[in-house]
C-alpha cells in the first residue's frame, strides 16, 4: 500500500482546527488531528510545504519508522509546530492501520483494559455560589468529577472563567498571585462542605504561580481531597518541582506544554508528578504518547491528557482509544465547549454516559468528517488570550 495524497484542511466551525486527511492506493483513509491553538496556519503550511513531500509514495503500514523519520530523519525536531504537524500525520497512519485491519484503534493497542473511561469536565463561575451551583448541575448529569475555577478579586475573567477566544488582537487579562492565593483555598473548603467529599474536584493553575507559590497553594488545598492541582508552575526547569514535591500531600498533574518523551521523562524519572497530561496532538500523536502511557507505568504515574475544546474531535477519539488501553489510565478531560457547528463538521464524537466515556467500535479511530461542511467553514484567524500583572509585565496566561 502506498500513500498517494494528504490533504490539509483548515477549518473553523466556531474555531479553527487543522485536520489531516492521507490518502492511499487502497482507497483507504485516515484522518489526523493538526490543530496548535492560535497557531494553526503554521501547522497547516508545515505539512503542506515542507513534509507532504516526504510522504508520498510511502508505505502507510510502517508508522514507527514515518515517525522516526519525520522526527530524527529531517534533523530539525521538536516544539510545538512540528509536533502537532507530526501528531496529524500519526493520527491519520493508526486510522488507516485500524480501517485496513478492520479494527477500532483501542484494539490495536493492545485490546481493553477497562469498559469505559472516567472523564471530567470544567466548571466555572464568578462567586463560589455559582460556582456551587454549576457544579451541582454537573453532578445531576453525572458527572464523578469536575474541575473548578472562579473568578479572582481584581483578575475577572482570567483563565477558565471565560472563554477570551478573539478573532481580533488578543484580549488582556489582569492577573494577581496574590489574591489568587487567597481565594482558591476559600473556594475548595466552601465546596467540599456544600458538596460533600463523593464528587472529585480538580483545579488547573495555568503555570502561573513560582514554585515556593505553588507550595503554600499545594499546602492550603490539602485538607479538601483534591484529585490533582493542574500545572501548577512554568514547564521550562522540570527540577523546580522539587520545591513543593517533598512537602505538599496533593496529587500533581503536568504536562500540555511539553512536546516530547524526554520532557516528560524530566518529571516522571524523579517522581515528582502523579499524573502526565500531554496533548497527543502536541506530543507527535498516539505513537509518541503510548510510549510515554508506559514510561509513566514503570513509576506508578497515571495519565491524564488534555481535551479542551481547542483540539478537535480527532484528537478526543485518540484519547478515549489509547485510555480504554493502557493499564495506568487516570482521568481524561473532556469537552463541553465545542462550538454547536463542530457537530456539522465531525461525527462520531466519544459517548458520555453517567461520568464515563466510550467509544464505537468503528475501525480505525472511527471519526466521520464531511469535507464539504468543513470547507464552508473557513479559517478565521483566532489569538488565545494574553496576561499582565498590574504593574503592566507580563505574566504567564
Ligand atoms: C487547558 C487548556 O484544558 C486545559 O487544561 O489548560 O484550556 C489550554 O488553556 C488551551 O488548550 C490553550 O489552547
Ligand atoms: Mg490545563
Amino acid at each position: 500500500m502506498k500513500i498517494t495524497d494528504i490533504d490539509i484542511i483548515v477549518t473553523c466551525p466556531g474555531r479553527n482546527y487543522v485536520i489531516v486527511k492521507i490518502s492511499t492506493d487502497a482507497g483507504i483513509y485516515g484522518w489526523g488531528d493538526a490543530t496548535l491553538n492560535g497557531r494553526e496556519l503554521a501547522v497547516a503550511e508545515t505539512l503542506e510545504k515542507h513534509l507532504k513531500p516526504l510522504l508520498l509514495n510511502k508505505n502507510p503500514d510502517n508508522i514507527e519508522d514515518i515517525w522516526q523519520y519525520i522526527f530524527r530523519g529531517t534533523y530539525w525536531r521538536g516544539g510545538p509546530v512540528l509536533m502537532t504537524a507530526l501528531a496529524g500525520i500519526d493520527m491519520a497512519l493508526w486510522d488507516i492501520k485500524g480501517k485496513v485491519a478492520g479494527l477500532p484503534l483501542y484494539s490495536l493497542l493492545g485490546g481493553k483494559s477497562r469498559d469505559k473511561v472516567l472523564c471530567y469536565t470544567h466548571v466555572y463561575g464568578k462567586d463560589f455560589n455559582s460556582v456551587k451551583n454549576e457544579a451541582e448541575k454537573h453532578i445531576k448529569k453525572g458527572y464523578k468529577a469536575i474541575r473548578i475555577q472562579v473568578d479572582i478579586p481584581g483578575c475577572e475573567g482570567t483563565y477558565g472563567t471565560n472563554d477570551s477566544y478573539s478573532d481580533k488582537l488578543p484580549v488582556q487579562e489582569i492577573w494577581e498571585p496574590s489574591p489568587y492565593l487567597q481565594t482558591i483555598p476559600e473556594l475548595f473548603k466552601y465546596l467540599r462542605k456544600e458538596l460533600g467529599n463523593e464528587i472529585e474536584l480538580l483545579h488547573d493553575v495555568h503555570e502561573r504561580l513560582t514554585p515556593v507559590e505553588a507550595k503554600i497553594l499545594a499546602s492550603q488545598l490539602e485538607p479538601y481531597r483534591l484529585f490533582f492541582l493542574e500545572d501548577p508552575i512554568r514547564p521550562e526547569h522540570k527540577a523546580s518541582f522539587n520545591v513543593f514535591r517533598q512537602t505538599a500531600k496533593i496529587p500533581i498533574a503536568m504536562g500540555e506544554l511539553y512536546n516530547t518523551k524526554w520532557e516528560a521523562m524530566q518529571v516522571m524519572e524523579k517522581q515528582l508528578i502523579d499524573y502526565i497530561r500531554c496533548d497527543l496532538s502536541h506530543i507527535g500523536g498516539i505513537t509518541e504518547a503510548k510510549k510515554i502511557a508506559n514510561i509513566a507505568e514503570i513509576y506508578n504515574i497515571k495519565t491524564a491528557w488534555h481535551g479542551p475544546a481547542d483540539i478537535s474531535p480527532i484528537s478526543h477519539l485518540a484519547n478515549v482509544h489509547l485510555d480504554l488501553s493502557i493499564p495506568n489510565f487516570g482521568i481524561q478531560e473532556q469537552t463541553e465547549f465545542f462550538p454547536p457547528e463542530v457537530k456539522d463538521v465531525f461525527s462520531n464524537l466519544p459517548l458520555f454516559k453517567d461520568g464515563y466515556l466510550t467509544v464505537s467500535d468503528k475501525a480505525g479511530l472511527g471519526i466521520e468528517i464531511d469535507e464539504e461542511a468543513a470547507c464552508q467553514y473557513p479559517y478565521k484567524r483566532g489569538y488565545l488570550p494574553t496576561s499582565r500583572r498590574k504593574d503592566g509585565s507580563v505574566q504567564d496566561w
